[in-house]
């Protein structure tokens, strides 16, 4: 199949399992193009299979505001036409899933029938989607794609909830390679980290409110006075100055190390003894998921679809949002007991294999047939 796949291109889970899923499909020797406004952040090998098209957004002294949605559904439908792709999927519904609407109406002016895919990761659905500015395009767009995904049950059930979906939303979970992430951690970068052979906890993020960071920070400013450990921030974003200035009011400055936006989280993750999620809301949390791959046991809250991955009491613990008392006492258990750690360690990666990326992305190539199966030949 040739097969277009429009996303954000930043570090945000969206665009990182859309350009894993971009990758695996090229492996099974699909074309694939992405069709972005800057080359994706893990779509950094070379792959015969795949190709990137950036959408450039022209300026004009009269745009506030550069109409962004115009030129990428003008991209796609050069993209459609010179490539012949067979279908577009698109990855967060704003405004990529309005733009490929536009796209899908112009081609068929021109006789072509081009089969589109939304995937809702969540954001586009929980918090910015549902804000009345956007929510009728929003729900106008998903409901004229052909076909919809969700990323977990939690996030099908809140998009049923918040807009008026008259189509079937089936539910594709988000996946690891696991055997990338299942890695021995490298000796001297551990060293480097926790230099007298401390514990090493962390939290990967855009930092946004939503991911609570000072509940981070809380919570390991209490597990550092029961077990010597280390806190490696992952990520940058907002919130950072204020998870900085709370770690210095805590004293625990010296305990805590930004290590800012990381490409090869695979090898950040192979050190780590347990991963801190303490988001108020996600619709599934990838970046857990691949904690667990690499055997890092996660302490999270019981937020969206969180309950979905990380198994209370096996894989790691869940708590209430903002209950730091109670995800600091977990932690602090599980790290002062090395059998249960070790345990817990298994239990993750058993857990992550489940969402292996073998397992997953044949979900979507179904799709994308049955798509084909129902798209008139125009
Ligand atoms: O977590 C974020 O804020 C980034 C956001 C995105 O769209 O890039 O992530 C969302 O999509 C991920 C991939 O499907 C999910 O794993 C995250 O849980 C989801 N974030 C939220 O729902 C807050």
């Amino acid at each position: 199949m040739r097969i277009g796949i429009v996303c954000y291109p930043t570090f945000g889970g969206s665009g990182v399992l859309a350009t894993e899923l971009g990758k695996a499909l090229a492996d099974k020797g699909h074309q694939v193009h992405f069709i972005t406004y800057q080359q994706p952040v893990r779509l950094n090998e070379f792959n015969a299979n795949i190709f990137y098209h950036e959408v450039r957004v022209p300026t004009y002294p009269l745009f506030d505001y550069p109409p962004y949605e115009t030129a990428l559904a003008s991209t796609m439908v050069d993209v459609i036409i010179n490539n012949k792709l067979d279908l577009l999927h698109v990855h967060y519904a704003i405004p990529h899933a309005s733009a490929a609407y536009m796209a899908k109406q112009i081609l068929l002016k021109q006789g072509i029938s081009i089969p589109v895919v939304t995937t809702l990761h969540g954001t586009d659905i929980t918090l910015v989607g549902r804000d009345k500015t956007y929510a009728p395009v929003v729900t106008f767009s998903i409901n004229e794609s052909d076909a919809i995904t969700a990323v977990s049950d939690n996030l099908r059930e809140e998009t049923y909830k918040w807009f008026k979906i008259e189509k079937e939303i089936e539910v594709i979970h988000n996946f690891v390679d696991v055997a990338r992430f299942r890695r021995k951690g490298i000796d001297a970068f551990r060293r480097v980290i926790a230099p007298q052979g401390e514990r090493i906890l962390m939290h990967a993020s855009n930092f946004r409110k939503i991911k609570r960071i000072e509940d981070v920070v809380r919570i390991f400013g209490n597990v550092v006075k029961k077990v010597p450990s280390k806190l490696l921030f992952v990520g940058d974003g907002p919130e950072r100055p204020a998870a900085e200035s709370l770690a210095r009011e805590l004293g625990i400055c010296d305990h805590i190390r930004f290590v800012g936006k990381q490409e090869q989280m695979e090898e950040i993750m192979a050190i780590a003894d347990l991963f801190l999620l303490t988001s108020e809301y996600e619709s599934f949390g990838l970046v857990a998921l691949e904690a667990m791959a690499a055997g890092v046991p996660v302490i999270s809250t019981n937020a969206g679809g969180l309950p979905e991955i990380n198994i209370h009491g096996e894989t790691g613990y869940m708590s209430g949002i903002g209950d730091v008392e109670n995800m600091s006492r977990y932690a602090i258990d599980l790290l002062s007991n090395q059998a249960q750690l070790d345990q817990f360690k298994e239990n993750a990666k058993v857990q992550s294999d489940r969402f292996d990326i073998h397992f997953i992305v044949p979900q979507y190539e179904a799709l994308y047939e049955k798509c084909l199966d129902h798209i008139p030949v125009g």
